[in-house]
């Protein structure tokens, strides 16, 4: 086994993560301060593990010399300076598909209880309010028309799953995606427009920054749902907050937000469901993500192919090596 301080730390993670590399690597955690590692200590670092929550942002991969692998437990990788991994010759995993089945799960989730308030009526029957009267009517999901921001695997799983409800399904990706028979609509404005319910399911980071801004919000209407279970990044918050106060759209339903764990007290309404990023949050994907994440760093301590790395650094090992 390589040398202690080979494997290192970064943020908190998954508990038997966490025991796992200790107990197997010797793996210290980094301070949450690059400026606080130590030169020494930062040398020895070959392999840092870590989650979307903390990622390896710019500083911490420049003071790491030696760095090779960034292995990323989630499928986001948005907290990686992938840029200068890619410019460095390091790699980045990260753990796609073991979770594309809970993330669209919980998006079906948010999109029934923004539309049947599922959640708002149970507030309504456990505050003892049915003894006088009965709790008001809701919208039908079934058969409504479900539009997607981003058709990747996430996506895709959504995709099917309103399907089932039988939604008529639209999305938006900059080029279609030919392997489906969804209708493809160029922008995300007319998305908007046609969708009863918008669902961001894009990465984050800089290239989707604020993607869904105020026009789009117009766009989705009076009637119109959004919903989030990407990255926060995606939707300008603060026009969010506007356009549910001043009844532009319907309502929201939300599993990631702009600045995690904080919660804007406006967003807190009754039209709105807020999960505090829970998307993948099962045990059975918490253990597969895990495992694809120790299978990918193995892999690089062995010398082998890795299991998941991101595209941006994908090409980089047949180049390097
Ligand atoms: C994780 C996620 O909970 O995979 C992702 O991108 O956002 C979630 O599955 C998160 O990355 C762990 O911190």
């Amino acid at each position: 086994s390589p040398a202690p301080g080979t494997v290192a730390q970064a943020g908190p993670l998954l508990p038997s993560l966490e025991r796992i590399i200790q107990q197997e690597y010797a793996a210290v955690r980094l301070p949450d301060d690059a400026a606080a590692l130590d030169p020494a200590d930062a040398a020895k670092v070959r392999a840092v593990v870590t989650s979307g929550r903390v990622g390896v942002p710019s500083a911490l991969m420049a003071a790491l010399p030696n760095l090779e692998i960034v292995t990323n437990f989630g499928v986001g990788y948005d907290t990686t300076d992938v840029a200068q991994a890619a410019e460095r010759g390091i790699q980045v995993t990260n753990t796609p598909d073991v979770l594309t089945d809970c993330v669209a799960d919980t998006a079906l989730g948010l999109m029934l209880d923004v539309f049947r308030r599922f959640g708002a009526s149970e507030r309504f029957l456990r505050d003892g309010r049915w003894e006088s009267g009965g709790f008001p009517l809701t919208r039908r999901f079934s058969r409504s028309t479900v539009g997607i921001l981003g058709l990747g695997r996430i996506g895709q799983a959504i995709a099917r799953r309103a399907a089932a409800f039988d939604a008529t399904v639209l999305y938006t990706t900059r080029r279609p995606v030919e392997s489906v028979t969804w209708e493809h609509i160029p922008s995300a404005v007319e998305l908007a427009r046609r969708s009863d319910v918008l669902v961001v399911a894009v990465p984050g980071g800089a290239a989707t920054d604020g993607l869904v801004d105020a026009e789009v919000l117009r766009a989705l209407g009076p009637d119109g749902f959004l919903v989030n279970i990407a990255r926060g990044s995606v939707v300008d918050e603060d026009a969010l907050i506007d356009a549910l106060e001043a009844g532009e759209i319907a309502g929201a339903g939300l599993d990631v937000f702009a600045h995690e764990p904080h919660v804007p007290p406006r967003l807190i309404r009754d039209d709105v469901t807020l999960l505090p990023h829970v998307g993948s949050g099962t045990r059975e994907t918490r253990e597969d993500m895990r495992d694809l994440t120790l299978a990918n760093l193995r892999a690089h301590l062995a010398g082998q192919p890795l299991p998941t790395p991101v595209p941006e650094t994908a090409g980089l090992a047949a180049l390097t090596h």
